[in-house]
């Protein structure tokens, strides 16, 4: 029954002593601090991605399409053990990777490390779900009958980055999609394509095959040309919630072709629910470490703080001084909390929208010199319904609901339609018990900090406009990038003679 597969040990070393996991790092995890400053810090080698047009688009996709055979051939544990090759590459080159990580993406040097180790984990986990759940599975019958479900790959996969896990979710996906046993066409990014060149080249070196997966680097042109590829048999895709809409109504668009899965991760308006008998101290650490943490910029992130009205004063006091302790900085400089936003129309954007509100406050300390730095900014909002969409960096906004009203202020949460994570602070058994049936989010996070789902224990991804599922970190993801075949035999001699003998009468 439902325990078919509890025994599924997690993959090797995940949980192993000594083994650190993507999130919650600290320098610590890193040889020197001196050392690892000076590598990220490092001039990167010049030579630019080149874009690729579409000619190179679909030139990537014959080439995909003509490697798919053999790839989806290879025994899974062959296709696993390659994967697990790329992660310990990525681990002996993690410096230079963070080196990338940091002066393309403006990630700081502790999420640098987090996202190299999230990239190794995502790495072994598909791996190890690929050995313990792809293979032909014997299903139950009645006698003289012979059931087995097929997994296979389904083709040619596109996969399309962000830039904010321009390593950890470019390769979790491409990863996936390989176990597989399907090859991949990838297009990182248009921030971010070097540190996915680099992958792409310590994937093949790893021994997955040069035409099983092929980056082609671009912005919207080439994600269109890609899914307009009639022989793309599924995409993987993590961005904004638009783009995901564009991407399945060009998948539908033309009437011959194939329906193939999409699987999107998107955005949310991500709330978290505090009460008056919580802690304000780890409150105020967890939604510091929750809105501000990478610039805000991840799709995790926390976007408004409901705080019961009786105790609002106090928590937003204690907010706005922990908001003043936060350094802006060099993404390089280990003294950094807040580095830079990812370009300059992210910047004037999150600029112009603080600039409009009417009740604001910013964080005291001035950001340092030139730089796309957007500081810390707090909004003080009257309703839950003031807010309608997904300010994508480190802006927070803040309103006050009433005592008695948890189910009806989760509802307003509810209607907003996204459900992508969600945070509980309080210490009533009753109220964790009223989020956790209500929420409608896919990642419900109570009395803790709302980012930082680890991969293999915590599966991340959300419900209606934030996306389709299935989690990725988690058990069901690989499925969705599979082919199920059922495979039906009838083997008594009796049913099995009929059978060929009608076949062959029937002259096929
Ligand atoms: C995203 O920002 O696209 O839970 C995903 C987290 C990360 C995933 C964020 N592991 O914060």
């Amino acid at each position: 029954g439902g325990t078919r597969h509890a025994s599924i040990p997690l993959p090797r070393d995940l949980f192993a002593p000594g083994h650190r996991n993507s999130e919650g790092l600290d320098l610590s995890d890193v040889p020197t601090l001196e050392a690892t400053v000076r590598a990220v810090n490092a001039p990167l080698d010049a030579a630019p991605v080149v874009p690729a047009d579409s000619g190179a688009v679909t030139a990537a996709v014959d080439r995909a399409a003509a490697a798919f055979p053999a790839w989806s051939a290879t025994p899974v544990g062959e296709r696993a053990a390659i994967l697990e090759r790329l992660a310990d590459l990525l681990e002996r080159h993690r410096e230079e990777l963070m080196a990338i990580c940091v002066q393309e993406a403006f990630k700081t040097i502790g999420d640098s490390i987090g996202e190299v180790r999230e990239a190794a984990d995502f790495c072994r986990y598909y791996a190890g779900e690929g050995r313990a759940r792809l293979m032909p599975q014997e299903l139950p019958g009645p006698t003289g009958e012979r059931n087995t479900l097929h997994l296979d790959g389904r083709g040619v996969w596109a996969t399309i980055a962000p830039w904010n896990f321009p390593l950890a979710i470019f390769l979790g996906q491409t990863a996936a999609a390989l176990v597989a046993g399907n090859t991949v066409v990838a297009k990182p990014a248009p921030q971010t394509p070097r540190i996915a060149a680099r992958a792409v080249a310590l994937a093949h070196e790893a021994g997955v095959p040069q035409d099983a997966l092929i980056l082609v680097p671009g912005g919207p042109e080439v994600g269109a040309a890609l899914t307009a590829d009639a022989r793309i048999a599924g995409v993987a895709f993590t961005g904004s919630t638009a783009t995901a809409k564009r991407i399945a109504r060009a998948l539908l668009e033309d009437d011959d072709r194939p329906i193939v899965p999409l699987i999107a991760e998107t955005g949310g308006i991500n709330a978290m629910i505090v009460d008056s008998t919580a802690l304000p101290e780890q409150v105020v650490a967890d939604v510091a470490t929750s809105a501000f943490r990478s610039a805000g910029q991840r799709c995790s992130a926390l976007r408004l703080l409901l705080v019961q009205a009786d105790v609002a004063d106090t928590v937003i006091e204690m907010l706005k001084g922990a908001m003043d302790t936060l350094r802006l900085g060099a993404p390089g400089d280990p003294a950094t909390d807040v580095g830079p936003v990812i370009d300059r129309a992210a910047y004037d954007r999150l600029m112009t929208y603080r600039d409009g509100t009417r009740e604001r406050w910013l964080k005291t300390v001035a950001a340092p010199g030139e730089g796309l730095f957007v500081p810390p900014t707090l909004i003080r909002l009257d309703r839950v319904e003031d807010l309608q969409q997904e300010w994508f960096g480190p802006i927070l906004h803040v309103a006050t609901w009433d005592a008695g009203t948890l189910s009806e202020t989760i509802a307003r949460v509810n209607a907003k339609g996204y459900g992508l994570t969600m945070g509980l602070h309080s210490r009533i058994a009753r109220a964790a018990e009223v989020a956790e049936a209500e929420a409608a989010v896919g990642n419900l996070y109570i009395n803790r900090s709302m980012i930082g789902a680890v991969v293999g224990s915590q599966p991340f991804g959300g419900e209606g406009l934030s996306g389709t599922g299935p989690k990725a970190g988690g058990p069901h993801y690989l499925y969705r990038f599979c082919t199920e075949r059922a495979v039906s035999v009838d083997t008594t001699s009796a049913g099995g003679n009929a059978t060929l003998l009608s076949l062959d009468e029937g002259g096929i």
